[in-house]
């Protein structure tokens, strides 16, 4: 049950799909009181409850006892004194003794989450602007509550099922040349590859939806050699829009007044890469449509997915805050005492970038009225999503596209998936990675994954093995790295035989992975679940982390601390161990609930099996085209008859429903024999293990 409450005048976000009628009473569980506009929502907690939630935010996947803050901001350094990146989702699962319920907090503006940051026992949310609905979800599980959640947010995003291969990406890819490379080095290796995506290097001056025709000369051609060789190419299409007469995108824009305007109604200028720029007023629905069209200028050469970037939006500088650094600077130059002048220079640089007041310098139009930027922050880059999937559907209304996103807020998981943005190649970060995928799930997104092999830093060939040991199971999983870092694709590598091998369970796992994804989609679900939703009950599994279920059927615990050579993992129910070095060549253990050393030598992971499931495995293959789903090994531990559905199509086709393409597919298990009820399904069960022992 859903209960909506409003405070001040809520303006429309576009995360909610389903109305309801503001309820008359007061909201429960939380005192509510008023600091001028703000206006707080106050909870005690008890010792032992729990706080899930908050989609793309660091720290653990239990949110307690720190500050969070939601205000979508470009942070290249994902450290644990952050308070929040570059992703908005307001939603917190409160579950303990004498709690189970959901809250959303719909507010596209600045929002506070103290969670037992000032007092360990009380828990404050705040929104600045106190403008916001307020939805409190009750269901009996934790399950339920994000399946409710769904059902008024909105089905969840799914990509064509190529963008469950592996894509290979670096910023400084930006020629022909550079792609025809990547796809050869793969390619004559036998490494998998599906995609490879181009950074802003590739555009003619950093201009959205031009290509520069020195590295490019014909990109139709450039699309059409890698389809060939089952490769898709992924632009990047930044939020700013270079601020430049004669370049077509910036003169329709200007000219039609589609990007956000100061006070005085001139276009408001920021500084990004391509130097001095314009905004797009996304929340516009005339300038989505535009924008959205802008994309068919790729499309119609043989692009089929994007990632869209710096859509917080990131602002290098204002024109204000440049000046303000040339006085700085100016001053320093002519002033005799250097060092106040060096402290002010340096703290005004410091502040140059994404600076709030900046933020307050632009307006947008929201339901026809004028709204200042900040009011409304969070939205951005979730109506750059809506954009761009509208341009897709505008383009050709029956094909799926890949897009993903860095900034988010509710609701653009009905249009894309998202990237965890800029991680670094740390160790720690691989467990990042792992925690954010159930949290994301809660939110509504299950296209997403993290930059494999860590994207700032130089990465160590352990760490990139290791990486996409995790890899292997996100729905994205994309090997990408910063400019001038150490060159991490995995055919650099000494060991990149493993890393190859390690590809192989992927692609031998994407019709379960697909299959499950599909489920998520069509059910309101979730493909990755913290054990604590699984196992509320077992106070063991509500307290680990590190290891995450994954679809009906498994649960992941990846090895992410460099030098190990196995790790400690809790199993909170009978499970099969798989121990896969590659799509052929795996061991299969039986083992107990409870607490296990598993060895996993560093070409080695591993992938449990809940006892009395099954999951189909392909044989390896190079690219998603490839996949044979017609012949499956079923691998599980039963002890009886089983039925696994598998869901499947044809992966590219917009509709997804189960009446049109999509198909449901039941594998029973009877006496150790598989059948299925689908033509031309074969299915081999001698991996299985039958017996009640
Ligand atoms: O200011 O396009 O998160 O993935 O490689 C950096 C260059 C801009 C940030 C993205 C990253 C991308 C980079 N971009």
């Amino acid at each position: 049950m859903i209960k909506r409450y409003a405070f001040g005048t809520p303006l429309t976000t576009g995360a909610v799909v389903e109305q309801l009628p503001v309820s008359a009473e007061a909201v429960p569980y939380f005192g509510v009181s008023h600091d001028g506009d703000a206006v707080s929502f106050t909870i005690a907690l008890d010792k032992d409850d729990m706080i899930f939630g908050l989609g793309e935010t660091l720290r653990g996947i239990n949110k307690r006892g720190h500050l969070y803050r939601a205000w979508n901001m470009d942070d290249f350094s994902h450290t644990e004194n952050k308070n929040g990146i570059y992703a908005s989702h307001n939603l917190l699962l409160f579950a303990g003794e004498a709690k189970c319920f959901g809250v959303y907090f719909d507010d596209p503006g600045e929002v506070e989450f103290d969670l037992g940051y000032t007092r360990m026992d009380t828990a404050v949310i705040t929104s600045k602007n106190g403008d916001l609905d307020v939805y409190v979800i009750e269901e009996p599980t934790l399950i339920d509550i994000c399946r409710a959640f769904r059902g008024l947010t909105g089905r969840s995003y799914v990509p064509p099922k190529w963008a469950l291969g592996y894509i290979q990406s670096r910023w400084g890819y930006a020629s022909s040349a550079d792609a025809l490379r990547i796809a050869d080095e793969h390619r004559k290796r036998h490494i998998p590859l599906d995609g490879i995506c181009m950074d802003i290097d590739y555009m003619d001056d950093y201009m959205d939806f031009t290509w520069g025709k020195s590295q490019i000369p014909d990109m139709k051609a450039l699309t059409d050699e890698l389809h060939d060789k089952h490769i898709r190419l992924i632009p990047i299409i930044d939020a700013g829009v270079k601020l430049k007469e004669g370049y077509e995108t910036y003169d329709v824009g200007h000219e039609k007044g589609y990007f956000s305007k100061r006070e005085d109604g001139s276009d408001f200028v920021g500084g990004v890469w391509p130097g001095p720029s314009c905004f797009p007023d996304f929340l516009r629905a005339d300038v989505r449509e535009w924008f959205g069209r802008e994309y068919h200028k790729l499309l119609s050469q043989g692009v089929e997915g994007f990632w869209n970037d710096m859509n917080e939006p990131a602002l290098f500088y204002s024109m204000e805050g440049l000046q303000a650094l040339k006085d700085a600077a100016k001053k320093l130059l002519d002033e005799d005492a250097p060092l106040p002048a060096f402290e002010n220079l340096k703290h005004i640089g410091g502040a140059l970038a994404n600076n709030p007041e900046d933020y307050m310098r632009f307006y947008h139009e929201l339901d026809g009225k004028k709204v200042r930027h900040d009011k409304v922050h969070n939205l951005y880059g979730a109506h750059m999503t809506q954009a761009a999937a509208e341009g897709f559907k505008s383009c050709d209304p029956d094909k799926r596209f890949l897009l993903f996103s860095r900034s988010s807020f509710v609701g653009a998981h009905r249009n894309g998936g998202v990237w965890q943005g800029d991680n670094s190649s740390w160790w720690s970060h691989i467990l990042l990675n792992l925690k954010m995928m159930p949290s994301l799930n809660m939110a509504g997104f299950l296209y997403c994954g993290a930059d494999l092999g860590g994207f700032s830093c130089d990465t160590t060939e352990d760490l990139v093995l290791r990486w996409l040991q995790l890899g292997v199971f996100t729905p994205l999983m994309r090997n990408h790295s910063a400019l001038h870092t150490r060159e991490q694709e995995a055919y650099r590598f000494s060991c990149w035989e493993d890393m190859r091998n390690i590809l192989t369970v992927r692609y031998a796992l994407i019709p379960y992975l697909y299959s499950e994804l599909v489920k998520a989609a069509l059910t309101d679900g979730m493909m990755f679940r913290p054990l604590a939703f699984d196992y509320a009950a077992d106070p063991m599994a509500c307290r680990t982390e590190d290891q995450v279920m994954l679809g009906d059927a498994c649960m992941i615990a990846p090895v992410y601390e460099q030098n190990a050579r196995g790790r400690h993992v809790y199993l909170p129910e009978d499970m099969l161990l798989v121990r896969l070095r590659s799509a052929a060549d795996f061991d299969l253990v039986k083992m107990s609930k409870g607490h296990h050393w598993i060895d996993l030598e560093l070409n080695e992971m591993p992938l449990f099996i809940r006892r009395g499931h099954a999951v189909p495995f392909a044989a390896a293959a190079e690219c998603v085209d490839e996949i044979d789903a017609t012949k499956l090994t079923l691998l599980g531990w039963l002890d009886g008859d089983t039925t696994l559905n598998l869901y499947d199509d044809d992966g590219y086709s917009a509709e997804l429903d189960l009446a049109n393409g999509l198909h449901e597919i039941k594998v029973c298990v009877r006496g150790g024999k598989a059948e299925a009820a689908a033509d031309g399904l074969t299915l081999d069960a001698s991996r299985l293990i039958i017996g009640k022992d």
